[in-house]
């Protein structure tokens, strides 16, 4: 007596298809939560001055933010008014890299600067200018899975 027909033969594979799906996709996050091993400093100084905006004499706006070894840009946030940006970004990590870029197609105007590479130990300055007031939605391209994300915002 057969009791499966075609139909329940075709649900099946569609259920199994779903399974490889879902296999998949937490083998994509396991592979992103990655290590964790590294060491927190505690010793770590932390600059006063980060993601604080001054001018310089020539009108050019200045701010620095900080990596390390986590997912976070120190601060995550800053502000600036319309005109020239002059970013610099030091990473204090000893173990991870990390780099920096505007979020491809998330703000008012695209900057095309960016640090595609930033070491253990080092500090990049990128300029640009900015017109459009406006959230700019930034990240580094390595974490962003892990949540390193960060907004500029232009003042109107
Ligand atoms: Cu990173």
């Amino acid at each position: 007596m057969r009791v499966l027909g075609g139909r329940p033969a075709r649900r099946a594979r569609r259920i199994g298809a779903l399974v490889v799906g879902v296999v998949l996709a937490g083998g994509v996050l396991a592979g992103c939560g990655g290590s964790s091993g590294a060491t927190a400093t505690a010793s770590s100084p932390v600059d006063p001055d980060l993601g604080k905006v001054t001018t310089d004499a020539d009108g050019v706006q200045e701010v620095t933010l900080q990596t390390e070894d986590d997912y976070v840009f120190n601060p995550d946030h800053f502000t600036v008014a319309p005109g020239k940006v002059r970013l610099t970004v030091t990473n204090v990590a000893k173990q991870l890299t990390h780099d920096f870029r505007f979020t491809p197609g998330k703000a008012p105007g695209a900057i095309s600067a960016e640090i595609p590479l930033l070491a253990p130990g080092d500090s990049r300055t990128i300029e640009f200018t900015v017109t459009a007031p406006g959230d700019y939605p930034f990240e580094c391209s390595f974490h962003v899975q892990l949540g390193q994300t960060g907004t500029m915002t232009v003042n109107g």
